[in-house]
């Protein structure tokens, strides 16, 4: 990762630069002042890492190199939830995360992960960018993590082995593994499928060895993980709209002074922007790659017939999170 060896090469020569007395040096020789760790699950070529990648460019130009962000992608510092954790110990600084474990720590987030709650893309990107959204970034306060922004992993969709979904009786009796979230299982199950909750690190394995029969995820995922070598079909279900919020710990923020805060705040807000188009063109130029690797897509599965299959599971969550909620978020236009 060259941003790490820069950091380094940085640092020794700001020392050589104090040895010799070269004070008041160009910025970028400087080491950082606030050097935030940084890591999230997904590969260097998917859109959590392209984000990041240019969030920490802008920062540290902005910040004048004041903030430097090392980012570890590929799970090199865990899977999500120990990711998550690790914001609140402080010992991790910065992430992108799926929601799939973060009702786990603040339960109203469970609320995006509702079947078919967004009509399209631009109605999660109003939801999320507006005042709802930022009242769900809030929530994360009590539990020591800043919510920054919304990013994008994108409406998910049915991979599976054996069998092409077409319509949810198809689920019946799959073992399909779900995120580890309440909401997921639950709208699996009520589909007939065998909901397995796993987290994203044992996917892979599992489904090359036939202990799961499915899983379920957005196409940069599916691709960049290569998950065609070990499943054949993918049903365009696009059964629920995905975004990556990104975290970081209150440790951290709370160590930098105001100017800097606003800078990374405001920075992640506008890489949203940036990131989901990444996100969208990956997924309509790996569509095809995944058909050349040998994927059958299912381009129309019955997507009516899923919602109205899943519908229950909306009605009992909804009561949990507030019927006001949901109906703010699905009457947002
Ligand atoms: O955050 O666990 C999942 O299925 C997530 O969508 C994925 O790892 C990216």
């Amino acid at each position: 990762m060259p941003h790490v060896l820069r950091a380094h090469g940085v640092a020794l020569l700001a020392l050589l630069a104090a040895a010799l007395g070269v004070l008041g040096g160009p910025a970028n020789i400087r080491a950082a002042e606030f050097d935030l760790v940084e890591a999230h699950t997904t590969t260097e070529d998917h859109p959590y890492t392209l984000g990041m990648v240019r969030y920490a460019q802008l920062v540290r130009d902005r910040t004048g190199g004041r903030v430097a962000i090392q980012i570890h992608h590929s799970r090199q510092l865990g899977d999500e939830r120990q990711v998550v954790e690790g914001l609140q110990l402080g010992t991790i600084h910065l992430t992108v995360t799926s929601t799939g474990p973060l009702g786990g720590f603040v339960p109203e987030m469970n609320v995006l992960d509702l079947p078919f709650l967004f009509r399209d893309a631009s109605h999660a990107y109003k939801v999320l960018d507006g005042a709802i959204g930022r009242g769900l970034l809030d929530k994360f306060d009590v539990i020591g993590i800043k919510g920054l922004a919304f990013w994008e992993n994108g409406f998910r969709h049915i991979t599976t082995s054996k069998k092409a979904i077409e319509r949810p009786g198809d689920l019946k009796g799959l073992k399909i593994r779900v995120m580890e979230n309440r909401v997921h299982q639950a709208a699996f199950r009520q589909l007939g499928a065998d909901a397995t909750p796993m987290a994203w690190g044992e996917v892979f394995t599992s489904l090359q060895q036939g202990l799961l029969d499915g899983e379920e995820n957005p196409i940069p995922i599916i691709s960049t993980f290569k998950l065609y070598e070990v499943q054949k079909y993918l049903s365009l279900t696009g059964h629920v709209y995905s975004p990556a919020p990104v975290l970081m710990s209150k440790k951290s923020w709370d160590r930098l002074p105001s100017d800097l805060q606003k800078i990374v705040l405001e920075t992640a807000v506008e890489v949203a922007r940036v990131q989901r188009s990444m996100n969208r063109a990956q997924e309509q130029k790996q569509l095809g790659e995944l058909r050349a690797q040998g994927m059958t897509v299912i381009e129309n599965p019955d997507r009516a017939a899923f919602r109205e299959a899943m519908k229950p599971v909306f009605e009992q969550f909804q009561g949990q999170f507030g019927k006001d909620l949901v109906q703010r978020i699905v009457n947002s236009k």
